[in-house]
């Protein structure tokens, strides 16, 4: 606490420091715990993470009560941001009965060792297979019995998480109703400088513009499926079975670019290939991605990166292998923590777990509550971003690729990247909007699964292999649903990485098509980043927007603008044809 001068209460910045201050050091202690509990998942560091994080939220929750009650007009603007963002700072709120808010910690930190835990043993494989595993399975095999064995196989792993969800729901929602909120969900929704309700019609906005690209891409996928696979697996006009798509999740869907883009030219990016031919390691991918940054003008990682970081799954302990990047200390103690196979996917991977080191660093001379991005799902777009300037011209520049296609594979270029970034955009909503339900009590416990497929098939339009009862646990079985990570900023990325790299690639002077260009070596790029990187969470967001791309709203032209020559070759392309399930 503040000295205060006898008989004077504490003047309203006095407040916010001292919260401030108590704040990182237990902010801090709770990233240090996490770092060894998701490295080293066993009893003891459950404990001490689940303890960490219960005083964390114990003390945000407090401190929030207490700036609270300062008047609005006696606080600078600065100072009543600063009051919003520590109320809307944490996830994760707990009731104030300790035993209580520790019961609630320990659950989300047992949800996601039971995922971490997840295995499954194929029909006629020797050893149970982790998520990788299958998910390779679910990449590679075009054996539809074998597709449908990983597929359920790894999805079993949500029935062991449904129960803990349940309870967790209950006191999340309790905490986020101590602080004000009408449930967890709501807390969630009011991270946008904008209240819940219009963040939820701005989401549909975007939807709107995208969907009729979504159906395009949706309908040609189908048809391919359907040539593929015949027309007892795949309806030549219905949902898409879940487990055809090369994904778990289906969020993605360029695992299947070989049986989609047949008779296209080739577009050179074969990235697994590239790498596996030139012996690529794990930490050379993660030196490629250093480089990216480092062309643009950034500061090197430091030592302590490169001491500190996970990059490769330990064999003699379970770890939360689910990919993600990390400021300890909140001043420049940077790691990332992934399970690094040599695939395009995970090469993909790193440049977006290093986008938001970068960011985590640039804005760490901001005061601690500013030390954020503007809202979440600039953290999640920064570094997608620049990995979509990975083009073939820049691996050839790597000497990954000894020459870039001509133009004529720019189709296949621009749809195995459709195949990536567009079919996840439904997915991208569809979490949250499930989860929003679930916390306003809307979907009980008794329908979480039959709804989870109701909006799976009306969002993405697609069907599970089979049937799905209320045994199982199916949203469960993605990561961030026991981990407790909102997932709407993601879709919010999906759209805004094309805004960051088409104002990027002007900056860098490029005014060529958006899917050809690459800002690798502008340090104009950089300094145009740089300059939104470091406001970190001190100004609202179109703010941010506006100093990195000139635009103050959200919208997917530039999404549009880059898929342009594809979406006129799609429309084409299913002309007397049926799109829609
Ligand atoms: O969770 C992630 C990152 C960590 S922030 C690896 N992503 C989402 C997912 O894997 O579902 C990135 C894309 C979407
Ligand atoms: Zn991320």
């Amino acid at each position: 606490m503040a000295v205060a001068v006898s008989g004077d209460s504490p003047k309203p910045s006095e407040l916010i420091h001292d919260a401030e201050a108590e704040l990182l050091d237990l902010a801090s202690e709770s990233q240090r715990t996490d770092w060894v509990y998701s490295t080293y998942v066993n009893d003891d560091t459950e404990a001490l993470s689940a303890a960490a994080a219960s005083r964390l939220i114990a003390a945000t929750m407090r401190r929030a009560r207490e700036l609270a009650r300062i008047p609005l007009e006696s606080l600078a603007p600065a100072e009543a941001r600063k009051v919003h963002l520590l109320r809307v700072s944490l996830p994760l709120l707990a009731p104030a009965d300790p035993a209580e808010s520790l019961e609630l910690t320990r659950l989300v930190a047992a949800m996601q060792a039971a995922y971490a835990k997840g295995r499954h043993r194929p029909t006629g494989a020797k050893e149970p297979l982790d998520l990788q595993g299958l998910e390779r399975i679910l990449g590679e095999s075009r054996d539809p019995a074998l597709l449908e064995d990983a597929w359920s196989g790894w999805h079993a792993v949500g029935r062991t998480i449904r129960p803990g969800f349940v309870r967790y729901v209950e006191l999340a929602n309790r905490g986020a109703r101590e602080l004000g909120f009408a449930d967890t969900g709501a807390m969630w929704a009011s991270r946008y400088d904008m209240a819940p309700e219009a963040f939820l019609r701005e989401v549909d906005r975007l939807w709107g513009e995208v969907r009729p690209f979504y159906e395009s891409l949706h309908a040609f996928v189908r048809r391919r499926l359907f040539e593929h696979y015949g027309a007892e697996i795949v309806s030549p006009s219905g949902a898409l079975p879940a487990h055809l798509l090369g994904n778990m999740w289906a969020q993605s869907w360029d695992g299947i670019y070989p049986l989609v883009a047949t008779g296209l030219a080739d577009d050179g990016l074969d990235l697994t290939r590239l790498l596996v031919d030139r012996g690529t390691s794990p930490t050379d991918m993660v030196r490629f991605g250093e480089g990216f940054f480092d062309s643009l003008g950034f500061d090197k990682l430091p030592a302590s990166f490169w001491e500190r970081s996970m990059f490769v799954r330990p064999r003699d302990r379970e770890v939360v292998c689910h990919a993600s990047a990390w400021d300890i200390d909140f001043v420049g103690d940077l790691r990332i923590k992934m399970c690094i196979e040599v695939t395009g996917d995970d090469f993909h991977t790193i440049h977006h777990e290093l986008g938001h080191n970068y960011y985590q660093r640039a804005y760490n001379r901001q005061s601690y509550l500013f030390r954020d991005s503007a809202h979440d799902g600039f953290h999640e777009a920064v570094g997608d971003a620049v990995d979509l300037s990975v083009t073939p011209e820049y691996l050839v520049r790597l000497g990954l690729l000894g020459q870039a296609p001509p133009p004529e594979g720019d189709l296949g270029l621009l749809l195995r990247r459709a195949l990536e970034k567009v079919s996840f955009l439904p997915f991208g909503l569809l979490i949250d909007r499930w989860r929003w339900k679930v916390f306003d009590g809307s979907i009980s416990p008794r329908e979480y699964n039959r709804t989870w497929w109701e909006m799976r098939r009306s969002y993405q339009g697609l069907a599970p292999p089979g049937p799905r009862g209320e045994d199982e646990f199916d949203p469960g079985a993605k990561y961030h649903v026991p981990a407790n990570v909102p997932y709407v900023r993601y879709f919010l990325a999906a759209i805004l990485q094309f805004q960051f790299h088409r104002a990027l690639l002007r900056a860098a002077g490029e005014r060529g098509p958006l899917h050809r260009g690459s800002i690798y070596g502008s340090e104009a790029a950089g300094e145009r980043l740089r300059t939104m990187l470091e406001l970190g969470a001190s100004r609202e967001w179109p703010d941010a927007l506006e100093a990195g791309t000139g635009e103050r709203r959200m919208d997917a032209s530039a999404m549009l603008e880059y898929f342009a020559p594809l979406r006129r070759w799609l429309d084409e392309q299913n002309r007397g044809h049926p799109t829609g399930w």
